[in-house]
């Protein structure tokens, strides 16, 4: 129990030290998953636990639901494809719902979009825009080799048919920084036109024009035991995200 709290402890103390490090949005984090299963792209579960291999948050609040979540894990076996999976409430195909996905791809932060940060935007679940940074804002480029799809399906975190987005993106070809390894900064959000009370949701609740307020890819895990859901209840505490890192890592740990 004692060795159990000191590593505790530890955890928590290099996640506070790495968001210090990285002045990303606080309680924000995440690490990047390696996945087992590779994920089909067609706009839904292709199978029960397509997705079971990522890390799996909720895009607002605590809880894993309706409301909406997003996933994110690596094929790092040849092309480092990074994945995403974001689902939202929306169930009305309107010209200006949107999808958004920003990468910082160095994690430097900065109050303005830099030649390292790439924005993915999709509008009305048919065109997709691609930015690079430019200092002060954001410039159309093209499309790097995205690859994505969404769709109206059902999903084991809300029965109702709702979009939802699969989508792929190579670290070697989506920015300058290359093929490299976490801190990444990332930033998902979702807009759905019929819903504009609720306006854009967004994790963090941000702005995708200021990467120093990004969530963090804060490091990778390639130790999630094949078919092992590593689906992440609460996202908001900075000590719920090291507790998890913290029971994920506890499982390769060599004895003390
Ligand atoms: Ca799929
Ligand atoms: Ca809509």
């Amino acid at each position: 129990m004692i060795k159990s709290c000191i590593l505790m402890l530890c955890s928590v103390f290099l996640l506070l030290t790495i968001e210090t490090a990285f002045a990303a949005e606080p309680g924000y984090t995440l690490i990047e998953a390696y996945q087992t299963t590779a994920a089909t792209v067609d706009g839904k579960w292709t199978t029960a636990t397509e997705w079971s291999d990522a890390f799996i948050l909720p895009m607002a609040g605590t809880t894993l639901g309706a409301n909406g979540i997003w996933a994110y894990k690596m094929d790092s076996s040849s092309t480092y494809l990074m994945s995403f999976l974001i689902e939202s409430p929306d169930s009305t195909n309107d010209a200006t719902d949107k999808w958004v996905i920003c990468i910082d791809g160095s994690n430097d932060g900065g109050t303005a979009p830099k030649a390292d940060d790439v924005k993915i935007e999709i509008t009305g679940h048919t065109t997709l825009t691609m930015y690079v940074g430019t200092g002060t804002a954001w410039s159309v480029i093209a499309n790097k080799a995205v690859t994505w799809k969404d769709s109206l399906a059902t999903s084991a975190y809300n029965s109702a048919n709702h979009y939802i987005l699969e989508l792929k993106a190579d670290k070697g070809a989506l920015g300058d920084w290359g093929a490299n390894p976490p801190p990444h900064g990332v930033y998902v959000s979702m807009y759905d036109a019929s819903n504009t009370a609720a306006g854009t949701v967004a994790w963090p609740p941000t702005s995708a024009d200021n990467p120093s307020r990004y969530g963090l890819i804060a490091s990778y895990d390639a130790t999630v035991p094949e078919g092992t859901s590593i689906a992440f209840i609460a996202a908001l505490s900075t000590f719920a995200v090291a507790a998890t890192i913290f029971m994920k890592k506890r499982v390769s740990l060599p004895k003390l």
